[in-house]
């Protein structure tokens, strides 16, 4: 089973790959399993939240291409902002076309994701050559990947057979996935390891209009044995204090992870 009284720090020597590494030990160090998902417009809007929410998460989790004004500068603000606050970013690409194409798409066109982004992912629908090919621009840059398993989203077909599926291509290539996108824990065995982030948690709604699902941070970390709680718009929606919800955030999934510790 899940060894569910091992703490963040004691998970690092289950890994090998230095990205993985770096975020146990920034959890551990900074005492937060919360991920910031900023989807939103502007690159005025984004560095204001990412600046004030800073303090509270280990991971920023970004959509680049969703900006209206992205330049090369944003991306020096993000790795200033990085710095000041000691936060690792998560680029949610969602690769899914063959290995070649991959990667190009990680490591050129404008966003140059592989030169900043510390983690991504991908969907392992076409097979493993989508991960040997991120792999090779990936790995010499320390860099970690994150499979979709399954996906919060109501039909998500991401389920059953397909997420076993991903977790044996994550098995094939423990040097560089090092986790999954879930909303569980889906490996319970005490001698190998992934890190588990599950969007669509949320502590105010259980539903946005177009199938996104919600659930509680301690229903992701306590009950469901996830590691890292991702939230968006439940931190910034509009006529939210962001800080006061971020710290809200954070202590819930911090608190529902002692709450397993201690169970
Ligand atoms: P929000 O908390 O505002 O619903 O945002 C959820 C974020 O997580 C979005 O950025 C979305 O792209 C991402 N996400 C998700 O909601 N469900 C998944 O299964 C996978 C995701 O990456």
């Amino acid at each position: 089973a899940f060894n569910t009284k091992k703490t963040y720090g004691e998970r690092i020597e289950n890994f090998t790959n230095i990205a993985a590494r770096e975020l146990l030990t920034l959890i551990e160090r900074k005492k937060t399993n919360l991920s910031l998902a900023l989807d939103v417009n502007t690159k005025r809007e984004f560095l204001e939240i990412a600046d004030k929410v800073g303090p509270y998460i280990c991971l920023l989790k970004t959509h680049i291409d969703i900006l209206v004004d992205f330049d090369q500068d944003l991306i020096e603000q993000l790795k200033r902002l990085q710095k000041k606050h000691d936060f690792m970013i998560f680029e949610d690409r969602k690769f899914a076309d063959i290995g070649n194409t991959v990667k190009h798409q990680y490591s050129k066109g404008i966003y140059r994701i592989a030169e900043w982004a510390n983690i991504t992912n991908a969907h392992p629908l076409p097979g493993d050559g989508i991960v040997s090919g991120l792999k090779e621009v990936g790995l010499p840059l320390d860099r970690g990947l994150l499979l979709l398993a399954e996906m919060s989203s109501k039909g998500s077909l991401a389920t059953g057979t397909y997420t076993e599926a991903a977790v044996e291509m994550a098995r094939r290539h423990k040097d560089f996935v090092i986790g999954f996108i879930a909303g569980r824990r889906l490996v319970a065995n005490e001698n190998e390891d992934f890190i588990v982030m599950s969007p669509g948690v949320g502590l105010d709604t259980s539903k946005d209009g177009l199938g996104q699902q919600y659930r509680t941070p301690r229903n992701v970390i306590f009950e469901s044995n996830s590691d890292i709680i991702i939230v968006g718009r439940g931190i910034y929606e509009s006529g939210k204090d962001v800080i006061a919800e971020a710290l809200r955030y954070k202590n819930a999934g911090w608190n529902a992870y002692l709450e397993r510790l201690m169970n």
